[in-house]
């Protein structure tokens, strides 16, 4: 019960933690050259230790790109980490 609560108020504090600042920050790190969206190129330059099969996972229309809402929205199911350590 205790570890539950424990793990719920993480995510909690990891969701309030990451704003929409924080977020678009972390996107325009990935977004190298600042088209609007995350190659799988910029995406390995960025986070050389995230598997393609995280790339792949967070592209969820399979256009080759992360837009930002696909990049927000696999942070917060976990697919992506929310930033570089
Ligand atoms: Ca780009
Ligand atoms: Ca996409």
């Amino acid at each position: 019960m205790n570890r539950t609560l424990t793990l719920t108020l993480t995510s909690l504090s990891m969701a309030l933690g990451l704003g929409v600042g924080a977020l678009a920050a972390d996107f325009d790190t990935l977004d190298a050259d600042g088209d609007g969206y995350v190659s799988m190129a910029e995406f390995q330059e960025a986070l050389p230790g995230v598997s393609v099969d995280a790339f792949l996972n967070a592209d969820k229309n399979a256009d080759g790109a992360l837009s930002e809402e696909e990049v927000s929205a696999a942070q917060a199911e976990g697919i992506l980490p929310p930033s570089e350590g």
